[in-house]
């Protein structure tokens, strides 16, 4: 039997076949869970269903993480249809192009700031608020994604970093709130990968390379491994974790 045998899954973030988001429903369809997913918008509803029908799910339903009415909306019908929770994965993250080449404070403006913690990190927070009420009962699941960046000036990376040391500080702040309803929140902290999202920072090409470089295990990581640890979080044979940012880099973070 699978880790996640019987339990339901909401998935964000599938925008493409190489999204962090698809190695999770891989790798959690493998181990068991019915998954939701849900799409950012039109342009991405027919690869989202496509995708979701491989994996034999029904639920696809829009949502932009700005909208606090999709958000009701997703969590609502997942009471219709499930009746309830077991996990939420949160795997989006988002800032205006611009604010990601050149340096920092050359490119920062206030608007540009606002969207990147909005979209990459009060999401999670908007999302867990929601979800909360479906995971009553059951030993509840939140997971979200994170870089390095939220710990080191990372070039490039920019007003990401902020926005995702705000989204590891909501990760331990929802963690101390829930943990009394048997719910966990933990975050895994990936090494870069090539998707859609990173092909926006620029230089990211050599990021790749140093971190291949640098790294332990003297390569990079691929979404399955960060889908398997992502099922293992989010299994019950993590049940003593909460409040954890897990890396998942190659060993990356430790040296240099
Ligand atoms: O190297 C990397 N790829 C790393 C990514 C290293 C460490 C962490 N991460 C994080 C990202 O910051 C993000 O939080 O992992 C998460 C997933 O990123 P990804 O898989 O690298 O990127 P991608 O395949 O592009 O999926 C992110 C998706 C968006 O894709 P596009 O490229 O279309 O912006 O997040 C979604 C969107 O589908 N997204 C939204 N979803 C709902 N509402 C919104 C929104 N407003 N904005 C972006």
């Amino acid at each position: 039997m699978g880790l996640l045998a019987g339990k339901k899954a909401l998935i964000t973030g599938v925008a493409s076949d190489r999204s962090i988001a698809t190695g999770i429903a891989e790798a959690f369809h493998r181990e068991g869970a019915e998954i939701a997913f849900t799409y950012q918008n039109d342009r991405l509803k027919s690869r989202v269903e496509e995708f979701a029908a491989s994996l034999g799910s029904k639920i696809v339903l829009p949502l932009d993480v700005a909208e606090d009415r999709q958000i009701d909306e997703v969590m609502g019908e997942l009471g219709k249809t499930w009746g309830g929770l077991d996990i939420l994965v949160h795997s989006i993250g988002f800032a205006p192009r611009e604010q990601l080449s050149g340096k920092y404070l050359d490119v920062l403006t206030r608007e540009g700031f606002r969207i990147a913690h909005d979209i990459s990190s009060y999401s999670f927070a908007a999302l867990g608020k929601a979800a909360r009420p479906l995971m009553r009962g059951r030993s509840g699941s939140m997971l979200t994604l994170t870089y390095l960046g939220a710990v080191r000036a990372v070039p490039m990376y920019n007003v990401m970093g902020p926005a995702k040391a705000s989204l590891e500080a909501n990760v331990r702040f929802m963690a101390a709130q829930l943990g009394e309803e048997g719910i966990r929140v933990n975050a895994i902290s990936a090494g870069p990968i090539k998707t859609l999202a990173a092909a926006g920072i620029s230089g990211f090409r050599s990021m790749l390379a140093l971190a291949e470089k640098a790294a332990p295990l003297k390569r990079n990581v691929t979404i399955e491994e960060v889908g398997n640890a992502a099922a293992f979080l989010c299994s019950d044979l993590a049940s003593g974790i909460t409040g954890e940012i897990l890396y998942v880099d190659a060993g990356y973070n430790i040296v240099g």
